[in-house]
């Protein structure tokens, strides 16, 4: 019933999981990682397997994780099994991004949640280093569609630290990094000059400034509180090992294939990403899903080294 009386009263602030409540009151690391990506990204049984196996990653690297996710109108920071399971079954979640939260919470619906919803409610409980797979961005044909990810606008005013493997290659690359450049969030190469492209080690655009270690990154997010601001997030684009990736030649021809499909289909809105990743996954023989799964698990790894280092710094 408690659950009954939170959804009555439309808490805003997650409601944080014993572990993660410990965590932060003794300053401990915590790293977010979304559920939009075990609910509607990765094919069923395997991602609740992957849902797990991310949490482990992240306390094996003396970390607690905190997977955010909506249920019954209430966000959580921290699920229990009963709760990550719910959210693996896929049935009745919905896809939530920032903007789905509060008829979210005022309708009791329960959902996974994206970058941009994951970002802003991880903030709110107070927590600084967020991992996950690729970020949204700028769809192919934007002329066209108008399709941005909600990702870009919600990380140009939300103060957290995102972990992740660039942003899909099935979006249009340079316009994203535009998009970033535009609403001011910082990318970081994580050991890299490249940015990452998602799938593969390097999408072909570079970036401006690279780090070597989670010290120095904990350093550029000292350096953000320091200047004051507008509260934009910062992005450590780390790459896939090259002998994880998708095969780049593979790639390409999958993703045309993809894209066609799609837009014979009629596809749009919230259904693309997810359409796109299935039909990856199944094109190339499930060698997208590993290629997806490697590059985040290194997230997952580094973004507890983070907010191990970001946990040592004050
Ligand atoms: N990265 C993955 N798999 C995913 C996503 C990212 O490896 O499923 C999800 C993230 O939750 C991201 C969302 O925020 O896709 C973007 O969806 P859209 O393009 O509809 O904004
Ligand atoms: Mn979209």
């Amino acid at each position: 019933m408690s659950q009954h009386t939170a959804s009555a009263s439309l808490p805003g602030v997650p409601v944080l999981s014993e572990e993660v409540a410990e965590a932060l009151s003794r300053r401990a690391p915590v790293v977010a990682l979304e559920s939009t990506i075990i609910a509607h990204g990765l094919p069923r049984p395997r991602n609740l397997a992957v849902g797990e196996e991310l949490e482990a990653l992240v306390r094996s690297e003396g970390a607690v994780p905190a997977t955010v996710a909506v249920l019954d109108g209430v966000p959580y920071a921290g699920l229990d099994k009963a709760q990550l399971e719910r959210i693996a079954s896929g049935e009745g979640v919905r896809k939530l991004g920032h903007r789905d939260l509060a008829p979210a919470l005022a309708r009791g619906a329960t959902g996974a949640t994206t970058v941009s919803a994951t970002a802003f409610l991880a903030a709110r409980a107070g927590l600084r280093v967020f991992a996950t797979g690729g970020l949204g961005g700028v769809h192919r044909e934007w002329a066209q569609s108008q399709d941005e990810s909600a990702d870009l606008a919600l990380l140009s005013r939300t103060r957290i630290t995102v972990v992740c493997a660039g942003v899909k290659s099935i979006l249009d690359v340079p316009a994203t990094l535009q998009r970033l450049e535009t609403l001011g969030v910082g990318v970081l190469g994580y050991r890299t000059r490249r940015f990452p492209g998602f799938y593969l080690a390097d999408s072909g655009e570079p970036v401006d400034w690279s780090v070597e270690r989670p010290e120095e990154v904990a350093g550029v997010m000292a350096a953000q509180d320091a200047l004051g601001g507008p509260e934009s997030a910062l992005l450590v684009a780390n790459p896939v090992a090259e002998t994880e990736q998708l095969d780049p030649e593979l790639h390409d021809r999958v993703l045309a294939e993809a894209l066609a499909v799609c837009r014979e289909q009629g596809i749009t809105g919230q259904a693309v990403t997810p359409f796109l990743l299935g039909f990856l996954v199944r094109a190339t023989d499930g060698a997208s899903l590993e290629a997806n799964l490697a590059a985040v698990r290194g997230n997952v790894r580094l973004g507890a080294r983070i907010a191990g280092a970001w946990a040592a710094w004050a």
